[in-house]
């Protein structure tokens, strides 16, 4: 008899010792996030019926109107991590600092440290448009025992010991790495269990989808200007096709799956670009970079990059390796 395939719960134990620094704790801190995705999950798709898509009149520390579901996921993640006492401090980018685990004589000794965007693309909630959770997680650098410090999460992004994103879409999948390739689970929502849907997930060397606001194209340095009239011209396999879905969790899903490269680039009105190098970019990149593809910021290796602060932004370009070289061509001329 055909074997099934496995649950998140399944594959955790069954790759155990594969994960690094194989204690137990990791795998207990996926499956924290895995409850916390199905909580989230069931709110996000009952936003419409009950009183919780809109803006509450709160802004978070990147200065964006809060929606009532980025407060509830941020929420139902601080506290199933923080609760489940597994590790020693969070980051969220809708908290002002980072947050540090109570109780010293327990939280203290834990060895990770998690940074999460609840809810990516939330502005996506009031039109039926697919949203996200990421999340990245290192091993601390300060001393087992003692209290968590910034240090803890200003660590490039090559340190990261697993990253996974939450995409609430037509259905709900959890797509994670701890370093050994990337692996896609799809909710049952019957069952309340995560299923290997997507193993090994590959993103092809090459695609002909390119994703970017071009809104903002007269903002745009001229490399980028040029890379995208490059990606419109008739030649070859282009005209690309042109996707924007305004959730990066959404937009990156698609480009491993088909191919293509997704550009949040700096620009006169945003100098370092929009997307925050810790809770976005860097997890994006180990999971991109472990399926075969690339991420930088037009000219430096993302997860090279050594954070300065906790809301840092960065210019994003990710996806398909051969599309990623070809866009760095352009931004090198000017
Ligand atoms: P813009 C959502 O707010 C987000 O952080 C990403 O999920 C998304 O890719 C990007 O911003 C969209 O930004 O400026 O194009 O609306």
């Amino acid at each position: 008899m055909e074997k099934r395939p496995p649950t998140l719960g399944e594959f955790l134990i069954d790759n155990q010792n594969s994960f690094p620094y194989a204690t137990g704790e990791l795998s207990r801190l996926l499956n924290s996030i895995r409850l916390a995705a199905k909580m989230v999950n069931h709110e996000v798709n009952k936003a419409g019926l009950v009183d919780i898509t809109g803006a509450v009149d709160s802004v978070n520390i990147q200065g964006e109107q809060q929606q009532k579901l980025d407060v509830y996921a941020n929420e139902v993640f601080t506290k199933t991590l923080v609760n489940r006492e597994i590790i020693c401090g969070l980051a969220s980018e809708e908290e002002d600092s980072y947050v540090t685990v109570p109780g010293f004589d327990k939280s203290h000794r834990n060895k990770y440290v998690v940074l999460i965007d609840p809810l990516d693309g939330s502005s996506n909630i009031d039109v039926n448009a697919p949203v996200g959770t990421i999340f990245s997680i290192y091993r601390r650098v300060s001393p087992v025992g003692t209290p968590v410090t910034e240090e803890d999460f200003l660590q490039p992004g090559n340190l990261q010991v697993s990253a996974g994103y939450i995409l609430y879409g037509t259905s709900t999948i959890m797509v994670f790495t701890t370093g050994n390739g990337v692996h896609g689970f799809t909710l049952n929502p019957a069952l309340g269990t995560y299923i290997l849907s997507h193993p090994n997930m590959k993103i092809p060397p090459n695609g002909n989808i390119y994703s970017v606001n071009e809104g903002k194209y007269a903002h745009f340095p001229q490399g980028v200007k040029k890379y995208i009239k490059y990606c419109q011209q008739e030649e070859g396999d282009r005209p690309y096709t042109s996707r924007y879905i305004g959730a990066l969790v959404a937009d990156v899903h698609r480009n491993i799956l088909k191919g293509g490269i997704f550009l949040y680039p700096q620009s006169s009105q945003a100098e370092n670009g929009k997307l925050r190098l810790l809770y976005e970019c860097n997890p994006m990149a180990f999971l991109i970079e472990q399926a075969g593809g690339r991420a930088s910021d037009g000219h430096r290796r993302i997860m090279e990059i050594k954070p300065t602060e906790l809301h840092q932004r960065v210019p994003f370009i990710a996806g398909s390796e051969e599309m990623v070289d070809k866009a760095e061509e352009f931004m090198k001329e000017a």
